[in-house]
């Protein structure tokens, strides 16, 4: 592995990649965004240009995909659509660069014979009852719930379709819920914060009840490149750390950073079809492949996430009006 392809590489997840490779590997990379709302350059900068370099393109493109795919060796699709509460509101371009942009990927990948590695989500399992043990695992049946989690269901179906019998030399790994920096102000615990830094309340749907499997981003960068390194050909892997907490409770961290009661909470309308539960068991990607996530302490991790947000507000605040105004109108 020497060139990699990194699509989605400008989003909160695939940029934390990006610095997880220049930090402890030593390909070269080349980010394939749209740069959509939901992509920040920022995230990207401070990376050597003689590593990292940036194409700003539609992961649709057929030509530009081939053209880029050809130049590489090995292929890490992040770029997706990626927010529930939008795809419920419009959900074409989440059709359209889900599943219309991973086909085009994986056609492109077939056949330059890349190693190709997809990124989805535990969403594609659809949720658990709140009141059991159960958890998903890779055999767990697909009962995606969203337009944007069936998108991400047809996605992985496009590249399990694809190794099986086009040739794709392709993993697939789905992921719990993340946190940490640079994710959008849209997202759970950035819109807490950001809305407690402007001297609001916490805004939770429905009963709060409702319970996410949390994960720092730097755990996941690290799982996926032990995928690329000791992953197996058509094989899925389920990444997790072991850590459900209601939203209820997420939010009471969050206002305790803040010295805020627990009690500050606004209920808002709650999300139609809105999951109950999600939680990873791991056992395969930690006895297989020997990932153990390393930043476990999840109220250290909020807090320290809390004091990302205080020290960047430049960064957020040209986005956090115009996102508020989408949740109001929605009455969220
Ligand atoms: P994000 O929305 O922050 O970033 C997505 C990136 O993809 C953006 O930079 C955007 O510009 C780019 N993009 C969108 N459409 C594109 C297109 N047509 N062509 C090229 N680039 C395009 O998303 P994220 O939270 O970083 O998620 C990254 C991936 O991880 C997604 O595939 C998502 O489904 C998956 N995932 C996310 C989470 C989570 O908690 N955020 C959990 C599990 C899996
Ligand atoms: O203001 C809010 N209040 C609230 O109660 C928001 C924004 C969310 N919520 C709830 C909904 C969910 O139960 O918090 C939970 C987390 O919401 P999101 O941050 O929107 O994440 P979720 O829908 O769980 O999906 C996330 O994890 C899986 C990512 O956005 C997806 O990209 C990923 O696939």
């Amino acid at each position: 592995m020497r060139r990699l392809l990194v699509t989605g590489g400008a989003g909160f997840i695939g940029a934390n990649f990006c610095h997880f490779l220049i930090e402890h590997t030593d390909v070269d990379v080349t980010v394939l965004d749209k740069l959509t709302y939901a992509a920040s350059l920022a995230a990207l900068e401070g990376l050597p240009t003689s590593r990292l370099h940036v194409v700003v393109g539609d992961i649709c493109d057929r030509e530009l995909v081939q053209r880029l795919i050809d130049e590489h060796d090995t292929v890490v699709h992040f770029a997706a659509e990626s927010h529930n509460d939008r795809s419920l509101a419009d959900p074409a371009p989440f059709i359209q660069t889900n599943v219309v942009g991973t086909f085009v990927l994986i056609e492109a990948a077939a056949r330059a014979g890349v190693r190709f590695h997809h990124i989805s989500t535990d969403e594609v399992y659809g949720d658990l009852p709140l009141d059991s043990a159960e958890r998903f695992t890779e055999a767990s049946p697909y009962r995606p719930s969203s337009p944007y989690s069936a998108s991400k269901a047809s996605a992985d179906h496009l590249v399990r379709a694809w190794v099986r019998s086009c040739g794709l030399q392709a993993t697939i790994s789905n992921c719990s819920n993340n946190y940490g920096p640079w994710q959008h102000v849209e997202k759970f615990i950035p819109r807490q914060i950001t809305t407690l830094i402007d001297g609001g309340t916490v805004k939770l749907y429905g009963s709060g009840l409702h319970v996410r499997d949390w994960i720092h981003v730097d755990d996941h960068s690290a799982a996926v490149w032990a995928i690329l390194q000791r992953g197996r050909i058509g094989e899925t892997y389920l990444i997790g750390a072991n850590a459900e907490h209601s939203n209820r409770s997420v939010a009471e961290h969050v206002l305790a950073q803040f010295g805020r009661a627990a009690d500050q909470i606004d209920w808002v309308r709650d999300r139609p079809g809105h999951d109950l539960r999600y939680a990873i068991d791991p056992t395969k990607l930690t006895s297989e492949l020997g990932w153990e996530p390393q930043l476990t302490d999840f109220v250290a991790g909020v807090a320290h996430t809390v004091q990302w947000y205080r020290d960047h507000e430049a960064w957020w605040r040209p986005k956090k009006a115009e996102t508020e105004a989408a949740y109001a109108e929605r009455g969220q």
